[in-house]
């Protein structure tokens, strides 16, 4: 069995239904499971900064796929919920990236895990460390901890939900 962990994120729509539909679809994948989700946090935007703020969460999923094929479940997730990409680091109404997938370092052409900047994401760290205080980055051995201390800027913590069934099922 493999641990991986995911990053999900929207800024456009009704954002917690938007994570919730992406928490519905990717659980209802056969031989893939949602073990653990964390909290979500309210969160200003990085990268592109003109652009409205995210809810971000990580979700810990427990899988005998491979990272490509959960790679392709993300994507195509995106899709069924009409994602249009429109320009880099823009607006989503849903994202979802692989950061973890046990302690491995892979990188092809369309997946590089771990995902190469999340340590420099606060949006990313908390919610993760939230799940797991003490994962080590599969690289550098350091703890995520250690780098999310200058990065809690911007991300709030905005609901809490008692676990992964009571999330999908919030009425809102
Ligand atoms: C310098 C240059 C510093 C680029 C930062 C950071 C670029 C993050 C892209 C960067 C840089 C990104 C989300 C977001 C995006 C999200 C929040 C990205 C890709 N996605 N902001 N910005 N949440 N809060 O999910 O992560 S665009
Ligand atoms: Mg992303
Ligand atoms: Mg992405």
């Amino acid at each position: 069995m493999n641990t991986a962990y995911l990053s999900l994120g929207s800024n456009i729509g009704d954002r917690l239904d938007m994570l919730q539909e992406a928490v519905r679809i990717v659980m209802n994948q056969e031989d893939l499971h949602i073990s653990r989700i964390s909290s979500v946090y309210e969160t200003a935007p990085v990268g592109f900064t003109d652009q409205a703020s995210f809810l971000n969460m990580v979700v810990e999923v427990q899988s005998n796929l491979s990272a490509f094929k959960i790679l392709s479940i993300c994507l195509e997730t995106e899709q069924v919920l009409g994602r249009i990409r429109e320009f880099r680091w823009g607006p989503r109404c849903i994202d979802l990236d692989i950061l973890l997938y046990n302690d491995e370092n892979m990188e092809s052409e369309n997946l590089i895990i771990p995902h190469p900047r999340m340590h420099e994401r606060g949006f990313v760290l908390i919610p993760l460390l939230e799940l797991n205080p003490n994962l080590n980055h599969p690289i550098t051995g350091v703890p995520f901890r250690q780098y999310v201390e200058e990065q809690k800027e911007g991300v709030h913590l905005w609901k809490t939900f008692d676990g992964v069934d009571a999330f999908v099922h919030s009425e809102n």
